[in-house]
């Protein structure tokens, strides 16, 4: 839109096209020798006035004995359903307080998804296959994105303001610290991040047809 259209605008229309959340950021996730980070969690706290998020639900798969996905990120809040997609049964659970939750064996969809009320981070195995393992990361912000194969990750509708970056991987060596962030409403702003993240360990899973197991 031109200057002069923007200029002809009511002063009603203005103070809308100026709320609107058009900032973005993208973020490149790199270890420290320069190899893309998948599954690095790019999280925007707001400095101030944490806005309340839409209710939300989220679906983890058990699927050929994984978890998929391996991370999940959600605003605390949203409820996560397990559906098992083997034709046979999975135990799930987790151990990380404050969301410690069992779903005992089960097939096809527990009747009842989890609810993920507090923030923080969730590992979660299953009692029959010792290799399966996946994360949550419970944040309270609605504005996140995960990284993908190239270690990229974008975040969208940003209302303009102050913010704190955070950045996180379920096998990060240490704590990165969080950057801060000043967004004018149309910014597009790119961040190049690095985190050291462990070698995922490497549980040999038996030949699917081993009994069903
Ligand atoms: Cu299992």
């Amino acid at each position: 839109m031109s200057k002069w259209v923007l200029a002809a605008l009511p002063v009603a229309m203005l103070g809308w096209a100026c709320a609107a959340n058009a900032a973005s950021i993208n973020a490149m996730v790199r270890t420290p020798d320069g190899i893309p980070v998948e599954d690095a969690a790019v999280v925007l706290n707001p400095a101030s006035g944490m806005p309340r998020p839409a209710l939300r639900r989220a679906t983890i798969e058990q699927r050929d004995r994984e978890f998929q996905p391996y991370l999940t990120i959600v605003t605390k809040g949203t409820a996560i359903d397990f559906p098992n997609r083997d034709p046979f049964k999975h135990h799930v659970y987790s151990f990380s307080p404050p969301n410690v939750f069992e779903i005992k064996l089960y097939a096809d969809k527990p009747a009842k998804p989890i609810l993920f009320d507090k923030s923080g981070e969730v590992v979660l195995g299953c009692n029959i296959h010792d290799w399966m393992e996946a994360h949550v990361l419970v944040v309270e912000t609605p504005w996140f994105a995960k990284s993908g194969a190239d270690g990229s990750a974008t975040i969208k509708h940003l209302p303009a303001g102050a913010y704190r970056l955070r950045l996180w991987h379920p096998r990060q060596r240490a704590v990165v610290a969080d950057v801060k962030v000043e967004l004018k409403s149309t910014d597009a702003q790119h961040f190049d991040m690095t985190i050291d993240v462990a070698p995922r360990a490497v549980v040999k899973k038996p030949p699917p047809d081993a009994g069903g197991y």
